[in-house]
């Protein structure tokens, strides 16, 4: 079979699809808000993930690894859909109670991979909107959502950890909900005497900085309102454990099995909660704390792997759906104690910017006896998932599916000669007009109203004012520290209309 596989595979990159279909696993772990340097692959000197060392040992690490957004909802819509979030309105960071943004039997890689064959499940964040135009209603069967886009299971939060409420969602249900106390969620402050992290802000065991401030549960203020669902809230500390738990059972139900798990991982995402295992483990405070759990459960996952003999028949895809972030709103200390840690490693801007340190992310590949390990410098992208498993699986994108998404087959396993993408464009969140253009080793940033977020990752959140127009020499200067758009007028004008027809805008 092995054999087979790799003939198949040295065949296959010019091929639409195989003589003999194979049918590895695939896992898609998705980190969230992890920056290109805060595995100790990549630059973390002052803390370990040797989880996510050992898969990027085992594996090819990639240096232009990206996502295709600087926030989370539009990576993950570019991630399932394979196109760019810029081209749908509403694919901005989504709110709590946020309809479904994908509509139910759109194309997506889960549908795609259903179709031939394989099993699929979403375990984690989910933050792509549930229910219909109403948003969910909490305390009945919630749909549309996740299976009804592709998925088979579902184990979810359903926003962030930040935005009420904090229960997980079952396939269509919250688990554990007594129907005589229904969850209730709310725009606006329901009673006069609700509890909230502005009139209990004393109580919190950990403050927020800005917004943060609505319903407390297990003493921490969230964005928006509920009540009642007591039995179904978890509790943040325990995350990480349940979802690990979860995926390894599903994986263990499915291992004869081709299947395909989405695991979107919380951290370091706000608020940073780690389990108490992990907390005061670093000198930087719950973030990275936070990181330590997310690296002891991509342990946990290879190692169900492992222990069911099936790493080598399964292709694992590690990465992260925006860069990093220090307050995102809560008093967590991730900015005070930074010390000499650099998130987003060599890069500049972070989470919110469509400079590199945005959407250049951690991106490991390992396929244990396919993948030769190495580094690649190949630019790959999460939306390019989409086309690259089609060709891996022998699926079908249906037409006009997946506009975005580019087959970089060949480079994510490391195909000697394999090109990744030529040019990919970034986005932040919504509609700002900001974009990153990468064509080669040049880089066009444009911020429509001159105004930069986040440029200096290790500062409060501030807008920076920049021209509407950078153009730099990734190659030379991967910081983004010496504008060249003067010296280059004929290239700029160049990727500028090049940038207008991929958005749309000629
Ligand atoms: C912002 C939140 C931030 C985070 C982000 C979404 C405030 C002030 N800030 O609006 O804390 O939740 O949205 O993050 O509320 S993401 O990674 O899911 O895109
Ligand atoms: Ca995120």
């Amino acid at each position: 079979m092995r054999c087979l596989l790799a003939t198949v595979l040295a065949l296959s990159i010019s091929l639409p699809v195989f003589a003999e279909p194979s049918r590895p696993n695939v896992i898609i772990i998705m980190a969230d808000d992890l920056g290109y340097g805060d595995i100790s692959c990549q630059g973390a000197k002052t803390y370990q993930t040797p989880h996510i060392d050992r898969l990027a040992a085992e594996g090819l690490r990639f240096t232009s690894g990206y996502c295709t957004a600087s926030t989370c909802t539009p990576t993950r819509y570019s991630l399932l859909t394979g196109s760019y979030a810029f081209r749908s309105k509403g694919t901005g960071i989504a709110p709590p109670s946020a309809p479904a943004i994908i509509p139910p039997g759109a194309a997506t890689l889960p549908a795609m991979l259903r179709a031939v064959g394989y099993e699929t499940a979403v375990i984690g964040k989910w933050h792509l909107g549930l229910g219909g135009p109403e948003g969910p209603d909490w305390n009945a069967e919630i749909t549309p959502g996740p299976l009804d886009i592709g998925f088979g299971h579902g184990f979810l939060l359903p926003t962030t950890n930040d935005r009420v409420p904090q229960v997980y969602l079952q396939d269509r249900r919250v688990l554990n909900l007594d129907p005589s106390d229904p969850i209730r969620v709310y725009e606006k402050k329901p009673s006069e005497d609700h509890p909230t992290g502005m009139t209990h802000r004393d109580t919190l065991k950990m403050d927020w900085t800005h917004g943060h401030n609505h319903t407390i549960h297990n003493g921490i203020s969230r964005i928006g309102f509920y009540t009642g669902g007591e039995k179904a809230r978890f509790r943040d500390e325990d995350l990480a454990d349940e979802w690990v738990k979860r995926g390894i059972a599903w994986i263990e139900s499915k291992k004869d099995e081709p299947f395909f798990l989405f695991y979107a991982a919380h951290e370091p995402h706000v608020p940073r909660m780690p389990h108490e295992r992990f907390q005061g483990k670093t000198p930087h405070g719950f973030r990275t704390d936070s990181i330590l759990e997310l690296d002891w459960s991509v342990g946990q996952l290879m190692a169900a792997l492992d222990r069911l003999g099936i790493a080598e028949n399964t292709l694992v895809v590690f990465c992260s759906d925006n860069g990093p972030v220090m307050d995102d709103g809560y008093a967590d200390g991730a900015l005070e104690k930074v010390g000499e840690h650099r998130a987003a490693g060599p890069f500049k801007g972070g989470k919110y910017s469509v400079y590199e340190g945005g959407t250049r992310t951690p991106f490991i590949t390992r396929w244990k006896g396919m993948i030769a390990p190495g580094v690649s410098d190949e630019v790959v992208a999460t939306i390019d998932l989409y086309a690259s498993l089609a060709v891996l699986t022998a699926a079908e994108v249906a037409e006009g599916a997946a506009p975005d998404s580019a087959n970089v087959f060949g480079a994510l396993l490391g195909k000697a000669g394999a090109k990744g993408r030529s040019e990919l464009v970034q986005q932040d969140n919504g509609s700002s007009g900001n974009f990153g253009f990468r064509s080669g080793k040049w880089k066009l940033v444009r911020h429509d109203k001159g105004k930069a977020r986040n440029v200096v990752v290790e500062r409060l959140l501030e807008n920076t004012d920049v021209p509407k127009f950078q153009l730099f020499d990734l190659q030379a200067d991967p910081g983004e520290t010496k504008d060249l758009l003067e010296f280059q007028p004929e290239l700029a004008v160049k990727l500028k209309k090049r940038l207008e027809e991929i958005v749309g805008e000629d």
